[in-house]
């Protein structure tokens, strides 16, 4: 189905707005093991037969860890004012504590010096998926001591690069993390733990409450957040068992991750979600260092959920249902850009003062680009995509929601994990094979909007 971007003038943001792109360490860096980086369970799952589309791997993604400086130029022609990027935890700590690798802090410190100088604010995630192998062959996220690691690496980011970041966002998707990577393992790393993942679940959590606590120790002068992956869950009908079904994904989905940090209780009975799991992980004291405020929240939004009641065999209690009559991307994910301003106005009703200001921390589609014979690479569906949620969000802003940013997913096509380079989610095209890179018509359109240029009139796809 076709999807046109509006006809009407583009909404004005506010002038202090963080204008961005998000990209992720294991997706573009490459390097998996030079100058002292340690391995990390993406680099261990890539390698395994069958992980990967095609075998594909990120040994050298888009080789950003050599091609930083003439991207960060590329960025700059974009015009973004803000970037954000995650640290490859075992690039500066090998073996995820202990010894810092100090080339790898080195290139960190390049890197956040190089958007400074460009005028681009760093964002710095800690930790996007790619764990120390090292941590994961003593238990991983199942382990406490993965958690308290996690402190430690924290507090040496902030002293480092604490005085010159402006965002710290602790955790990409610990909901993806766990499902894909410890549930159903599609993703590193590779676990087959079905709903036995609760010590997950809470180790994630706690990693999250300790290293906001270590960086404010270690003197950051930046906010510090955490990015969650949240989707309205829609019940295919009225019925209570349709409604209950859309209750339990919502609390596993969003609130499970969202209540312990902003409101200091957990909305799941993790005995009746988790049957299996080691529930004696949890001590005293966990709940409050969860709990530890946060300067902002960070939403990754693609497409909403929808779901029915399921039979009483399945343990999930619900079943999804795809959402039909609506255009799709790469992903086959549905897009309904409505569903980004309910979120949004429905966390602010839930959670109240309780909620920080956002920042929308991911938002894209993959669709799969070409280059036409002139060069040019015709993205309107994308460029169609995010001026739909682009819009979404000044609606949100319109009804008195706080938000502060907004990142594009993503900067370059790049490994985009269980898929490789199959799916296709940047403002500029990359021939993995050549490195070489083509802004694709969205980068002049999305450039118009984040120099303002686009308020109040429609933005020309090519001006
Ligand atoms: O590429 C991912 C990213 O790493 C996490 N959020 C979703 C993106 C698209 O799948």
């Amino acid at each position: 189905m076709e999807l046109t971007p509006s006809a009407d003038p583009f909404p004005a943001f506010p002038a202090d707005f963080a204008w961005g792109t998000a990209t992720a360490a294991y997706q573009i860096e490459g390097a998996w093991d030079e100058d002292g980086k340690g391995p990390s369970t993406w680099d261990t799952f890539v390698h395994q037969p069958g992980r990967v589309t095609r075998g594909q791997t990120g040994d050298v993604a888009c080789d950003f860890y050599h091609r930083w400086e003439s991207d960060l130029d590329l960025m700059a022609q974009l015009g973004v004012n803000a970037h954000r990027f995650s640290v490859a935890w075992s690039r500066v700590l090998p073996a995820g504590r202990g010894v810092p690798n100090e080339a790898g802090l080195a290139f960190y410190d390049r890197l956040v010096d190089g958007l400074l100088a460009r005028g681009i604010a760093p964002y710095v995630t800690l930790h996007h998926w790619d764990l120390p192998q090292a941590l994961e062959d003593e238990g991983g996220w199942t382990s406490r001591a993965t958690a308290e690691a996690f402190a430690e690496y924290a507090a040496l980011m902030g002293d480092r690069l604490g005085d010159r970041v402006t965002g710290w966002i602790t955790l990409n998707e610990p909901f993806v993390l766990t499902s894909f990577g410890h549930s159903f393992g599609v993703h590193a790393p590779g676990r087959t733990m079905l709903l036995g993942v609760w010590a997950v679940v809470h180790h994630l959590l706690l990693a999250h409450g300790l290293g906001t606590r270590a960086l404010r120790d270690a003197g950051v002068t930046g906010g510090v957040g955490i990015t969650q992956n949240l989707s309205p869950v829609w019940a295919l009908t009225d019925s209570p068992e349709d409604t209950a079904a859309a209750a339990k994904l919502d609390a596993l989905y969003n609130r499970q991750w969202l209540d312990p940090i902003l409101l200091g209780t957990q909305p799941v009975d993790p005995e009746a979600t988790y049957p299996g799991s080691d529930f004696s992980v949890v001590r005293d004291g966990d709940a409050a260092i969860i709990a530890t405020p946060i300067d902002f929240l960070g939403v990754n939004f693609y497409n909403p959920q929808q779901v029915k009641g399921a039979a009483s065999d399945n343990p999930m209690g619900f079943e999804l249902v795809p959402i039909d009559g609506v255009p799709r991307t790469g992903f086959d994910w549905p897009v309904v850009p409505s569903a980004l301003t309910d979120l949004l106005v429905g966390l602010r009703d839930h959670y109240g003062a309780a909620l920080p200001p956002m920042f929308i921390t991911e938002n894209g589609t993959s669709i799969p680009d070409v280059i036409d014979a002139d060069g040019r690479v015709r993205d309107g569906f994308r460029i169609a995509y995010l001026d739909r949620h682009l819009r979404a969000i000044a609606d949100a802003m319109a009804a008195g929601v706080d938000m502060r940013g907004y990142f594009c997913w993503t900067f370059t096509d790049n490994f985009e994990w269980a898929e490789g380079f199959d799916q296709r989610f940047g403002l500029v095209y990359v021939d993995p094979d050549t490195q070489a890179r083509t802004p694709k018509d969205s980068f002049a359109w999305y450039r118009q909007v984040v120099t303002g240029e686009a308020a109040g009139r429609v933005p020309e796809v090519i001006p």
